[in-house]
């Protein structure tokens, strides 16, 4: 019996000819899976596997220095990553100007800026760095957290060492506010605010949550300072390596991903606040943005010099249609 079902097995085996090999490709982020990078990724796998008929496999990794993602992206050693806007101005300049503070005055605002030209042009810039920009996810407004003092207004920013993103514009905005500014990659932030190298940090509620930072951190002002794109940035060469419709497929899947993970930010952060406030942290709702806008008028006047600023007026001027 053994010998017939396996000399079947062989038989088809011959006749299907070598077998599909299927084509990895290797997506890094910097978030645990359950989390609205995840939910992008996964909602991507999903689709573009389905779409591919398994001629492909999506494998999600984690890795927190996005650093380090994107080089390997650049230099082929992985596929693909999603990764926020952070060390992104690092190799694509243009990307700074969507991290001016306060440029975005809401998620709509700022979903309908980047999926209309002017999004679509700045992924376009990439190409230029060895890269390819893919698609505008998301990763939320973003807040101040500290383990030092509840902080109401600027001057109470004044004197604290802040962990940031490896960006220059959101550098300057704290130094302009007063605070110590500490880049690092996000896979240095917990040890860092564990050990008080530095006393706080900003991220999105929905990173703030996955990560459990109110483990290390106890206030949380909602500031809102500045809007955190993510971005679907993938090796051109993989990209041309597949055919028209492949090519086609994963774009599609990549839109998935993006209403994915929009949606996933979304959720986190009408439920989030209540949800780190039941994990114990003190939260400050009610905050002047005013002051925070007026404190840093020398930061936006330095923007507007080094920046693009017919974009920023192309942004801010934005509507939807
Ligand atoms: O992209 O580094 C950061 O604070 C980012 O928000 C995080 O890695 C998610």
């Amino acid at each position: 019996m053994f010998r017939r079902t396996a000399l079947a097995a062989g038989l088809t085996a011959l006749l299907a000819g070598p077998a599909a090999a299927q084509t990895q490709i290797t997506i890094q982020h910097p978030l645990p899976l359950n989390s609205h990078y995840g939910a992008g990724a996964t909602a991507l796998k999903e689709a573009f596997e389905r779409a591919a008929g398994n001629r492909y496999r999506v494998v999600i990794q984690r890795n927190d220095n996005e650093r380090e993602a994107i080089e390997s992206v650049q230099i082929g050693t992985i596929e693909c990553v999603i990764t926020s806007t952070g060390p992104v101005g690092n190799f694509v300049p243009d990307t700074r100007n969507l991290d001016v503070p306060f440029l975005f005055r809401d998620s709509a605002h700022a979903r309908g800026v980047l999926d209309g030209p002017i999004g679509q042009e700045m992924l376009g810039r990439f190409n230029a760095r060895g890269l390819a920009g893919v698609a505008w996810m998301e990763n939320g407004f973003r807040h101040l957290t500290n383990s030092r003092r509840e902080v109401n207004n600027p001057a109470d920013i004044r004197g604290l060492k802040v962990r940031t993103m490896e960006n220059q514009v959101h550098m300057r905005a704290f130094s302009t506010l007063g605070a110590l500014p500490t880049p690092m990659a996000f896979s240095e932030l917990v040890p860092a605010l564990q050990q008080g190298t530095v006393d706080g940090q900003e991220n999105p509620i929905p990173v703030i949550v996955a990560n459990n930072l109110n483990q290390v951190q106890r206030f949380l002002t909602l500031t809102s300072h500045v809007y955190s794109p993510a971005v679907l940035i993938c090796n051109p060469a993989m990209l041309a390596r597949m055919s028209a419709a492949d090519r086609t497929a994963f774009q599609e899947a990549a839109r998935a991903g993006v209403a994915a993970n929009r949606a996933r930010v979304t959720a986190d952060e009408e439920s989030g606040v209540e949800e780190l406030r039941r994990r114990g942290m003190t939260v400050v709702t009610t905050v002047n943005t005013a002051a925070f806008q007026e404190a840093l008028a020398p930061a936006f006047a330095e923007y507007e010099r080094t920046l693009n600023a017919a974009l920023l007026r192309r942004i801010r001027d934005w509507q939807p249609n």
